[in-house]
């Protein structure tokens, strides 16, 4: 009722604009409330001791926690990340207990999201259903004597990594993936998702369709592979997905292929790190299709692995990361055409274009890391805590 029910159906599409339907049932609620109520117990038990203590929460699996813990701690400062993007008004008004969940995330001092548009959405949001006094200059919630501030913290991936640009890692992870494939094509796609409907993996794979079919000097030489994690399996809408992607690879791969060659290879199993990064590094071009994400770090691993600054990236424009990431291919998941001429640009890219458009994407990254994220969310709590007044 708490993660799969009211987070995982009733909360995760709502957030979502993906067409499919939220579910809201009252017992998952109940579930829902009461989860949160025994995390804000646990937190209580952790700061016994503490003076003054920060509380970083993330997540939409604890939207009432910020509210729990000020009520038992008024002395913590709190901040919640939420990792998902957050609707506009109407659409988040449809939720039975729309006022509680704001209330609840509203105990924070500072939300964080993504960029700026959620949180755009979000003052809105707040302005509509509550009463409350939204300061639009320094984008805060001001309601019953508190002020919840809202910014954008675009998370990042850790670049520390030492890594060599000679491309000999590339080089190698292609030979190897090529070796597997037992086909030698010339070019490789590779896909990395979790198994969940708002990740596009459909629309990805009906574009690679049509660009086969609008390019077809490109049969027997492009090959997509698609490392699918199985996610949430219980909600019976997730387990009917791996199973239609499952089929609807199939199908295209009985239209198009030949005796030695597939266009779509659809490993659907969870992967280890070194194995992703092996596709990564092999590969010329990514695809990330989500049809909402609120960041989508997929993107951002294919280029942090392009240390050679080497491959494309096909990025929706519909990805927190596409605000960042603007030398990668942006594109509409709903258009096939757009995407399917997106493949043919990546393919056909000359290397000193995909040697600029990797560099600059590879230093925005290493400048905006997570680690930065981690920084700059608890400089602006401390910010927060200093600014007020004791008492
Ligand atoms: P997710 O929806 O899970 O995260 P994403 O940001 O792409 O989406 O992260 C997925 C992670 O899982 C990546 O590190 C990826 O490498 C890994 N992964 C994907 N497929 C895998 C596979 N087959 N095997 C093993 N690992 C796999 C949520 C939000 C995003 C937001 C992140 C972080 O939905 O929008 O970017 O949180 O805030």
């Amino acid at each position: 009722g708490y993660y799969y029910g009211f987070s995982n159906e009733g909360l995760w599409p709502l957030c979502h604009i993906a067409h499919t339907r939220p579910v809201f049932r009252n017992e998952d609620w109940t579930h829902y409330k009461r989860v949160n109520e025994k995390y804000a117990q646990a937190v209580a038990e952790e700061l016994a001791g503490t003076k003054d203590p920060f509380v970083l929460i993330q997540d939409y699996h604890f939207a009432l926690l910020p509210k729990l813990i000020r009520h038992i701690r008024p002395d913590a400062k709190i901040a919640i990340f939420w990792h998902i993007p957050w609707p506009n008004p109407e659409s988040f008004g449809i939720c039975p207990w729309s006022k509680e969940l704001l209330l609840g995330l509203l105990g924070a001092d500072l939300i964080g999201f993504h960029i700026q548009f959620h949180c755009n959405n979000f003052l809105d949001t707040a302005d509509r259903l509550l009463e409350s006094r939204i300061d639009w200059e320094q984008f805060a919630v001001n309601r019953a004597g508190h002020k919840t501030v809202v910014k954008p913290f675009p998370i990042g991936i850790a670049t520390g990594n030492p890594n060599s640009t000679n491309g000999t890692a590339q080089a190698a992870a292609r030979q190897e993936v090529l070796r597997r494939l037992g086909h030698p094509v010339k070019w490789l796609g590779v896909g990395v998702d979790r198994i969940d409907y708002t990740k596009g993996i459909s629309e990805r794979f009906r574009a690679i369709e049509h660009f086969l079919e609008k390019h077809p000097e490109f049969k027997e030489q492009f090959t997509f592979v698609e490392l699918a994690a199985p996610s949430r399996t219980i909600i019976k809408r997730y387990n009917d997905l791996g199973d239609e992607l499952e089929k609807e690879a199939r199908e295209i791969n009985q239209r198009l292929q030949t005796r030695t060659w597939k266009p779509i290879i659809f490993r659907k199993e969870h992967h280890n790190r070194e194995e992703i990064d092996l596709f990564y590094h092999a590969a010329d071009l990514c695809l990330v299709t989500s049809l909402h994400d609120g960041m989508n770090l997929v993107g951002k691993e294919f280029v942090w692995s392009r240390s050679d600054e080497r491959g494309v990236l096909v990025l929706s424009r519909f990805a927190g990361a596409s605000r960042q990431l603007k030398d990668a291919l942006l594109v509409n998941p709903y258009d096939i055409e757009e995407v399917a001429e997106a493949i043919y640009k990546a393919a056909t890219m000359p290397p000193e274009e995909q040697r600029a458009r990797m560099a600059r994407m590879r230093s925005i990254l290493d400048e905006h890391n997570v680690y930065r994220w981690a920084a700059d969310i608890t400089t602006e709590l401390d910010r927060i805590r200093s600014d007020t007044p004791k008492g």
